[in-house]
């Protein structure tokens, strides 16, 4: 019996799941992919090694258009056009539509996300077989339902970077099942992975997929690695392999950060890729050149001083708008070259004094976290050998309650106390600038009966940073919104709704779906007799068949009745607010 609050009396064991992917292992046999046979070697791992040793700096790129089909010729487009140019990519990480976490039966009953899915045996054969541009297959693999299969898949084609760790915590639209059901699962996966360590197998893990990306503290960011690795390297006997960085915009943050990861990592591990910012581009497409072009010259000094092997993944300047076409791949892959082959007679030019006293601090305090969440876990009652029980528990704690009882800051003493990080992420930073800003706007609202309000608010998918701003507002003038939380399906939504009595449902959205889950959304309202008011933000667009990038929806949202928001402070309008 045991006494861990956060596990259910009867939770399976987890040594045992591992054992069964051990068994699982036995009928899977390892594929080389087309990059492996060209540079004949047997892994990304050796292939990482021979580049290192020659000096080359690797870059990568994120890719996934509507379909499989259309994204296996987007590739042969970048290749011949790379080729062209005179230089080639390393690898690649696939954006797959959420439904890829899924069994194949439940395909049909979420919406279609934006990403392609791998349905066929050939389909999952080309992801490592088309071009000599070797696969990661980061997202929807290990941590989803469906984690066996997809991890067997992707052995199987030639994959070796297989992830994503931190995505324990997601959850996939329509998946009947609970989370025990789906962490038992992971534990198998992870078992399969530890058993093909020595084909060069890695677990990948994208830290900004996961908890990371809501800890205010890098030093949390670092004890948080340290956690996963002790996780997937001790006590399942796998390997992890870390990739970060699209939520970090300060570059000198981000070359500390580079360091970091690359200082605790265990001798022969290769990390797979550093992530160009994400968030601190702008619509003016214009702009984000002069912002792609530093951060890769940072990315890339930081991997050269560190002789990393991870590769440097450079995002397109039309990130805020979109998943981009293949030109802007190669557009921006050009601009990375071109910074590469400058880094040689800058690197002596760097403060990496200042640097390496950033990271140093960094580890120091990640250390600490790490000691602190141990530790903490064992006094909560979880067997530390067992994954099962430590997925479990963290998943059900949730990022915040971690930073917030094992950080290495100012720890809350109190509800409406936040922690006050060590080093500070830029995600909290400019969380609390547009949070200002925002409650500025709010307090300046003339809110006629705030108390008769009753907002039910959510996220479609992960998407949860306008979420925390639309509370924090609205917290601030005394309404006290119903939070469904993020990855929220149509029908959990109108039953929620139908529960707190709501005046209008607010919803934050970016997966590509809008139109398909307003629509939803409606009919599950409906069904229920609410006729309430719907107010949507975020990415809204849809994937649409034969057009290569998702479509803005807002004018057919706007003809369904939403109220479409391009800011959080919109809210002010819907619940008849003057501002
Ligand atoms: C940060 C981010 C992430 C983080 C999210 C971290 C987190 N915990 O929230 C991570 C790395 C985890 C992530 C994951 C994914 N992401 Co993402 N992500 C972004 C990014 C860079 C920023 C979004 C953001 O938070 N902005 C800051 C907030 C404050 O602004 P905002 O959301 O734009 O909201 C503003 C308004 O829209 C409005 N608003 C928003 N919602 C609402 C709701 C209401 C009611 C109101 C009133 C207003 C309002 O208010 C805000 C301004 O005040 C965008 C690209 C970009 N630069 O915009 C891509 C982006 C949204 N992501 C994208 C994708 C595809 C994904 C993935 C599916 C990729 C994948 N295959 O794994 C996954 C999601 C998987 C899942 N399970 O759902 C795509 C969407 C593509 C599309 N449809 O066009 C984008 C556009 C990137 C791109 N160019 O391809 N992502």
């Amino acid at each position: 019996m045991t006494t861990n609050p956060y596990l259910p009396q009867d939770c399976p064991d987890g040594r045992a799941l591992l054992a069964e992917g051990h068994e699982i292992a036995k009928g899977v046999q390892c594929g080389i992919s087309l990059l492996c046979q060209t540079h004949r070697v047997k892994s990304e791992v050796e292939y990482k090694r021979k580049m290192v040793k020659e000096g080359r700096i690797m870059t990568s790129l994120n890719i996934g258009m509507q379909t499989w089909a259309e994204t296996e010729r987007a590739f042969e487009q970048i290749w011949e056009a790379c080729e062209q140019r005179g230089f080639r990519v390393d690898r690649y990480q696939m954006q797959l539509d959420r439904r890829m976490g899924l069994p194949p039966e439940l395909w049909d009953k979420a919406a279609k996300e934006t990403g392609p899915m791998l349905e066929t045996e050939r389909d999952w054969r080309a992801t490592a077989h088309t071009v000599p541009i070797q696969p990661q297959l980061g997202d929807m693999m290990i941590g989803s339902p469906m984690s066996v299969s997809n991890a067997q898949n992707a052995l199987q084609v030639g994959v070796n970077y297989i992830g994503n760790m931190s995505q324990f915590a997601w959850k996939y639209p329509g998946w009947p099942g609970d989370d025990v059901e789906q962490m038992v699962e992971m534990v198998k996966a992870l078992g399969l992975m530890a058993a093909k360590r020595d084909d060069d197998a890695m677990m990948q893990s994208y830290l900004e997929d996961g908890y990371p990306a809501q800890f205010k503290d890098y030093c949390s960011y670092i004890g948080w690695t340290l956690f996963e690795r002790h996780l997937v390297d001790e006590v399942i006997g796998a390997r992890l392999s870390v990739a970060y960085g699209g939520l970090t915009h300060n570059p000198v943050t981000k070359a500390a950060m580079v360091l970091a990861l690359e200082a605790i990592k265990p001798e022969g591990t290769m990390n797979s890729f550093y992530h160009c910012n994400t968030t601190a581009y702008s619509p003016e497409v214009d702009e984000n050149f002069a912002v792609i072009s530093i951060d890769d010259l940072y990315i890339m000094l930081a991997q050269l001083r560190t002789k990393s092997g991870a590769a440097c993944l450079s995002i397109p300047v039309t990130e805020a708008l979109r998943v981009p076409s293949w030109q802007e791949i190669v557009q921006v892959q050009t601009v990375a070259r071109r910074v590469a082959s400058d880094c040689g007679r800058l690197m002596e030019s760097f403060n990496w004094p200042h640097i390496e006293a950033l990271a140093e601090r960094m580890i120091e305090g990640g250390r600490r976290f790490y000691e602190n969440i141990v530790e903490g876990l064992t006094d909560i009652g979880v067997d530390m050998n067992d994954p099962l029980q430590i997925l479990l528990t963290i998943r059900r704690m949730g990022a915040p309650a971690i930073e917030n009882r094992f950080g290495v800051g100012v720890l809350p003493k109190s509800d409406i106390e936040l922690y006050q990080p060590l080093i500070p992420t830029d995600t909290y930073l400019d969380f609390v600038e547009r949070r200002d800003r925002a409650k500025t706007i709010f307090a300046g609202a003339d809110l006629k009966k705030p108390e008769k309000t009753r907002l039910v608010l959510g996220s479609t998918d992960i998407h949860e940073y306008a979420m925390f701003l639309i509370i924090d507002g609205l917290k601030s003038v005394g309404i006290e919104p119903v939070v469904a939380g993020t990855s929220v399906d149509p029908d959990e939504f109108a039953d929620l709704a139908l529960e707190a009595g709501a005046t209008a449902l607010l919803v934050s959205t970016h997966n590509g779906m809008a139109l398909t889950y307003a629509k939803q959304l409606q009919v599950e309202l409906a069904s229920r007799k609410l006729d309430i008011p719907i107010a949507m933000g975020g990415t809204l667009n849809q994937d649409i068949e034969g057009e290569p990038t998702p479509i803005d929806v807002t004018a057919d949202l706007k003809e369904l009745g939403i109220h479409v928001c391009g800011d959080v402070t919109d809210v002010l309008a819907l619940i008849g607010a003057k501002a």
